[in-house]
């Protein structure tokens, strides 16, 4: 297991390497280029500037968080070929610079989405929260502008401009989309994209939809086991594979999530685990908190506990954290509160390794 934090390049984190570096026991970060449009590849030499300046901090680039799909690819247009076509290279590409895992999403029009970025919580910090009414009377570009204005600054990944300018026609061309034909343009594109992996040696470690229900009439597709299980037969190998995301796939209060792991993971189709806790305030509400499990309403250890008796052997960061001691940053991910969820995270591995060696 290698324990990374999601690091933005060129500016767009208040985050720094050297920070990231003195965190003890993450060895890498899960690194993006942010600039290049949505469907075009990424180019060789800029993946290489970017392994360089990881590694002269004294960190890995193992983890590409995210390449993200075009949407003429999810709505199964003819002009696909040529975007897969550029994912495919984009694999190559990576390969060349000793990327092993790749995180994506395949989720309609939108990333995760959010009522707040910065909800007070009862200690004085902030931390993202969802309340499903909110989100649902709000339009869908208006949840894009406000998320935007609590930002601090910093860009939002999955609420990119271009994506807010095309969402309106987007959810309104998915409204007669059958779930059946968004699954048959998923495998669409993994079987053309799965074989470059396995030649890339690239792991494809899809993201769950955050959160795991339908929003604004929109297909979904990783929520629950079964459509995991779905998910996985499209294409058996295993780069076809996971990032599970707790907080994503925990809102839901029926997915027991060490379940889920020691099935996932024990085929071997967990690549990267996202780890962070919630609080549930309704049905369909919840607050992010600290990661500690006493924090919120999942159990952190035995999570910990589920990925080791699957001899997972991927990445793991501390997802968002909260934001605490007077930090500005990007919502979800300051240093201070993803530092202590990492340490924590840490803690609970050993803690869980030596008792199962010891017996
Ligand atoms: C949110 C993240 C997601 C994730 C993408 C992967 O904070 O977990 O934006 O990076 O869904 O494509």
């Amino acid at each position: 297991m290698k324990m990374i934090l999601r690091w933005f390049p060129y500016g767009d984190d208040s985050v720094t390497l050297s920070q990231i570096r003195q965190i003890p026991g993450v060895t890498g970060v899960a690194a993006c280029l942010p600039k290049i449009p949505v469907g075009e590849t990424w180019p060789v030499e800029e993946l290489r500037a970017l392994t360089q300046t990881v590694r002269r901090a004294g960190l890995e680039m193992e983890v590409i968080e995210s390449v993200n799909i075009h949407e003429d690819i999810k709505k199964g247009l003819p002009t696909r070929d040529r975007y897969i076509q550029n994912y495919i290279d984009t694999l190559g590409n990576l390969h060349a610079v000793g990327v092993k895992c790749l995180c994506y999403n395949f989720m309609p029009v939108m990333d995760w989405a959010r009522s707040d970025l910065a909800a007070p919580l009862p200690d004085g910090s902030a931390a993202m929260s969802y309340r499903h009414e909110v989100v649902e009377q709000m339009h869908p570009e208006s949840i894009g502008r406000a998320m935007a204005g609590k930002a601090r600054g910093y860009s939002l990944p999955g609420w990119e401009p271009e994506r807010l300018s095309a969402m309106a026609e987007d959810i309104s061309f998915y409204q007669n989309f059958t779930q059946e034909q968004y699954w048959a343009n998923m495998k669409y594109f993994l079987d053309a994209v799965i074989p470059a992996a396995e030649k890339a040696d690239v792991r494809m470690a899809i993201h769950p939809d955050d959160p795991p229900w339908p929003l604004f009439g929109l297909p979904k597709v990783i929520t629950d086991a079964e459509r995991i299980r779905t998910f996985l037969r499209l294409n058996d190998s295993p780069y076809n594979g996971l990032t599970f995301c707790t907080g994503s796939l925990g809102a839901r209060r029926d997915n027991d999530l060490p379940a889920m792991i020691r099935e996932f993971a024990g085929r071997g189709r967990i690549h990267f685990a996202h780890l962070r806790n919630i609080r549930f305030s309704g049905e369909r509400d919840f607050d992010e908190c600290a990661h500690p499990s006493a924090c919120g309403n999942l159990d952190m250890y035995e999570i910990i506990r589920a990925l080791q008796a699957s001899e997972f052997d991927g990445y793991i960061r501390p997802d968002h954290g909260r934001m605490i001691w007077g930090e500005i940053a990007r919502p979800g991910y300051g240093l201070y509160d993803r530092a202590l969820g990492a340490t924590y995270l840490l803690g609970l591995w050993e803690a869980v390794e030596k008792t199962v060696s010891r017996g």
